[in-house]
């Protein structure tokens, strides 16, 4: 027998797909379960209109729809109509170009069409209505109940068993290991449980005590009697597959009729309790009654921008059962408490190939080789975002929003404030202008600082980049490298390493050599297996058996915690503790006279941590500054952060000490090439592509990564790359596609105005090739091409003079 007994819950599209690729992986002890009949099986897969639009904002979801086309179509189950997005305002027709841009960005053939383009395209569509649209021709129909059944057939070639009508009525967990299922039909001995469930994810998640952040939402579809236009239509789809996002609406043939889909409803969510049975049920558990009031305004619309339709009516309609969460990514990954248990959870029938690719690989390889899932993974949540009015709340907001242009720095719509640091008060004061990280309340800018435009001139970006923006981001980001300015960096994560084993632990987790003095401060990564990029930390011994990781992320402390042995103690510090960045040229002669000789030129070196009193505020102080500037972080307790503002404030007014924010933060730390992960970087890279490969010491002696990373170095084919733009006003967001010539070559990451270099920012993967300093590329930003030249890094102070002065 080769590999663990495996039990998969929900034979939908999510469980079929997994099956077939965890069996093609040589496992065969795997079973397949569902409550209801396979392979109709009353689930989301079971009703799912089948629409696969492959562009999105995500590199990930693009390259998984991707997969899951080439799949379906080589199983024949994939209708290749192509797939069309209308617009009928002028900002939709921006967005498109947009969206046109992120297709581009990964790969994915699109092209922008003219009105007349679209009506060749689809018939139905009044011209006069339509503006424009953007075109995929290998999106289209998925046959959802066809893929599971093709997909559990080839499993079932493969020694799978499949059990439908067997409803899951708990899981064993035996010392902290899944051990069986209990079905309807008896008990089923397993070693890695993978929930599939669908709508019934979070019920079955909590049987192993796991709380599973998704909501069920009812969305209507309805379909038409016969249309004129499609009048003895034999195929059953033809035109593209198209959407009308201005309406929240879409659309899809069936021979002669139409199928309507519509999120412009109020949301109607459910939990996962009060989902019928598949025996109660009328129609399938999943599908609740059509609310044929709520459809109203979706039909009106339909007549009016596919006029054919005013000859027939709605026919038939259905309120159907699909999983949201607060991102809007699925949930995947095994449960941080119970060994074993696995969801892949909140997956539309649009990834779901790509996504039994992606756990198939996960369960079998220990990582995922074909995408990158650090978005997907269930463990992403902080702890107040798997709280049930959270999870409502932001689920709910997701649905009405689905279709709706965000931009990339938008802040959610509801439950703000949520986090708040000790500084907030101050900060409102100052007349912060909040965004929102990982729940904290985040100032973007002060209206405090619009004294300090006075004398700049601060150039403004286009329209778009000008959203969550003002001037004085440039004139904070400029005071920073001219005087002193407080950052509130309490949201950066903050973990505590602690016990006889922390040392050999963070030696074995980390690409860095941490066994220093204490004091000592290490800028280095965790990798993958594969040698992939998890996560870029900063490492303080604070003490022999004592450490502070500064990290990136919950799924950072949940990489510790799953390494972790048993002598040493992981504890999340940031919820108790707060953190300011004191950083300029006279952040010394702020912090020295409240903290003392400790805290002089020769007292406290670039790099080094160590723990003093900032006035009467006990502190633990970092010299490192992410701004690229002489300076400090700042940590304390909670209870006295108020205080250490205040103090510093008071000291700093004599030197010019402002407030700074977001907006000025990224802009200097782009300026000074400082990385950001999961933007900049993430597990499919490494870091020698990344420009980190200084971070990595491959002497100190193994540690989780190092192996494969040792065979990839010699096979650089990308580099993140520095770009820089003239012209403020063609200062580009991140995710753009770039050109040499005609072709796409790479994309955007991270981009800014340079307030202190003078230039637009961009920082890019390109091939090798195109890496060289004064290579130029055109960036795609809209429909503008925007030239922009390869620069040496980092732009500001290369020599690190600001920074060890
Ligand atoms: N502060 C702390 N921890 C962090 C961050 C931070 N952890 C997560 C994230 N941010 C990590 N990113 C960086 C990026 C660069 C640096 C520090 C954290 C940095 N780099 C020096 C350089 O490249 O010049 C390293 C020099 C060296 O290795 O000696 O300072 O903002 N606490």
């Amino acid at each position: 027998m080769a590999g663990p007994r495996v039990v998969i819950i929900g034979a939908g599209v999510v469980g079929a797909a997994l099956a077939e690729e965890l069996s093609a992986k040589g496992w065969d002890q795997i079973t397949v379960v569902d409550q209801g009949p396979v392979p109709a099986t009353g689930g989301s897969s079971s009703h799912a209109p089948g629409l696969v639009f492959q562009t999105n904002s995500s590199k990930t979801m693009t390259e998984m729809a991707r997969y899951t086309v080439e799949k379906l179509s080589a199983l024949g189950c994939f209708l290749q109509v192509g797939g069309l997005e209308v617009a009928t305002t002028p900002e939709r027709l921006t967005e498109l170009r947009r969206r046109h841009g992120w297709a581009t960005a990964w790969g994915l053939e699109a092209h922008l069409l003219t009105p007349g383009e679209c009506v060749e395209r689809h018939s139905l569509l009044d011209v006069g209505r339509v503006l424009g649209g953007l075109f995929v021709p290998t999106d289209g129909l998925a046959k959802a109940v066809r893929a599971v059944d093709v997909q559990l057939t080839r499993a079932r070639e493969r020694g799978v068993r499949v059990l439908d009508r067997h409803e899951v009525l708990d899981i064993r967990v035996v010392d902290g290991r899944v051990a069986s299922v209990f079905t309807s039909g008896g008990e089923i001995p397993a070693d890695v449980v993978v929930c599939c469930a669908g709508i019934w994810g979070p019920r079955v998640a909590r049987m192993v005590g796991m709380t599973l952040p998704l909501t069920p939402l009812a969305h209507q579809l309805a379909w038409t009697g016969p249309v004129p236009g499609l009048h003895g239509q034999a195929e059953e789809a033809v035109r593209p597959i198209l959407r009308h996002q201005d309406s929240d609406l879409y659309y899809r043939e069936r021979f002669d009729r139409l199928g309507i889909g519509y999120y412009g409803h109020r949301p109607m969510p459910i939990t996962a309790d009060e989902i019928l049975s598949v025996d109660a049920a009328e129609v399938m558990p999943s599908v609740t009654p059509f609310t044929e009031d709520d459809f109203a305004p979706a039909w009106a619309e339909t007549r009016s921008l596919l006029p054919g339709t005013g000859e027939t009516k709605i026919e038939e309609g259905i309120n159907g059962l699909f999983s949201f969460t607060t991102d809007n990514m699925p949930l995947l990954g095994e449960s941080p408490e119970v060994k074993g248990f696995w969801v892949a959870e909140a997956v539309w029938v649009t990834h779901s190939a790509g996504v039994g690719r992606a756990m198939a690989e996960w369960l079998a390889d220990g990582h995922c080789s074909s995408f990158d899932l650090h978005e997907c993974d269930v463990n992403r949540f902080e702890p107040h975002q798997l709280a049930p009015d959270y999870v409502l709340a932001r689920d709910c907001q997701n649905y009405v929003e689905v279709y709706d242009i965000i931009h990339p720095l938008e802040p959610p719509a509801n439950l703000r404030p949520l986090r708040t640091s000790p500084f907030h008060t101050r900060q409102r004061v100052l007349g912060a202008y909040f965004l929102e990280a990982s729940g904290w309340e985040r100032p973007q800018w002060y209206e405090a600082n619009a004294a300090l435009l006075d004398g700049r001139d601060i150039p403004h970006p286009g329209d778009w980049a000008s959203r969550h923006w003002s001037p004085i981001v440039g004139a904070e980001a400029q005071a920073s490298r001219e005087t002193v300015a407080l950052y509130d960096m309490t949201a950066l994560k903050r973990i505590e390493v602690a016990g006889p084993g922390a040392t050999a632990f963070l030696q074995r987790l980390s690409t860095g050599d941490v066994d220093k003095s204490v004091g000592s401060v290490t800028y280095c990564l965790l990798l993958d297996e594969d040698g992939g990029i998890r996560s870029d930390i900063t490492v303080a011994r604070l003490g022999r058996d004592l450490y502070q990781v500064g990290a990136n992320g919950n799924l950072d402390l949940d990489w510790f915690h799953r390494h972790a042995t048993g002598d040493v103690v992981i504890r999340d510090i940031t919820a108790g503790t707060c953190c300011v960045g004191v950083w300029g040229p006279r952040a010394r002669d702020v912090v020295e006279p409240l903290a003392g000789p400790d805290f002089g030129k020769d007292g406290f070196r670039y790099f080094r941590a160590k723990r003093g009193y900032v006035g009467p505020v006990p502190v633990t102080a970092l010299r490192l500054s992410y701004i690229g500037e002489l300076g400090w972080e700042l940590y304390t307790t909670a209870d006295m952060g108020a205080k250490l503002w205040d103090v510093l404030w008071e000291a700093g007014l004599p030197h010019g000490i402002v407030a700074g924010g977001r907006g000025a933060f990224n802009s200097l730390r782009l300026e000074k090439g400082y990385r950001s992960f999961g933007t900049d970087m993430t597990y499919e890279h490494d870091p020698y592509e990344a420009g980190l490969g200084f971070a990595v010491k491959p002497d100190k002696g193994d540690f989780i990564g190092r192996t494969a990373l040792l065979a990839r170095r010699e096979s650089v084919r990308r580099r993140l790359t520095c770009l820089t733009i003239d012209g403020p006003e063609a200062v580009v967001m991140g995710k753009e596609p770039v050109y040499d010539g005609d072709s796409c070559v790479g994309y955007v990451t991270s981009a800014a105005y340079g307030y202190t270099v003078g230039k637009g920012v961009a920082y890019a993967w390109l091939p090798v090739e195109l890496s060289a300093p004064g290579q130029v590329v055109h960036i795609g930003y809209f429909d503008r091409r925007v030239p922009a030249v390869v620069a040496q890094e980092p732009l500001f102070d290369p020599a690190m003079e600001r920074l060890r002065g």
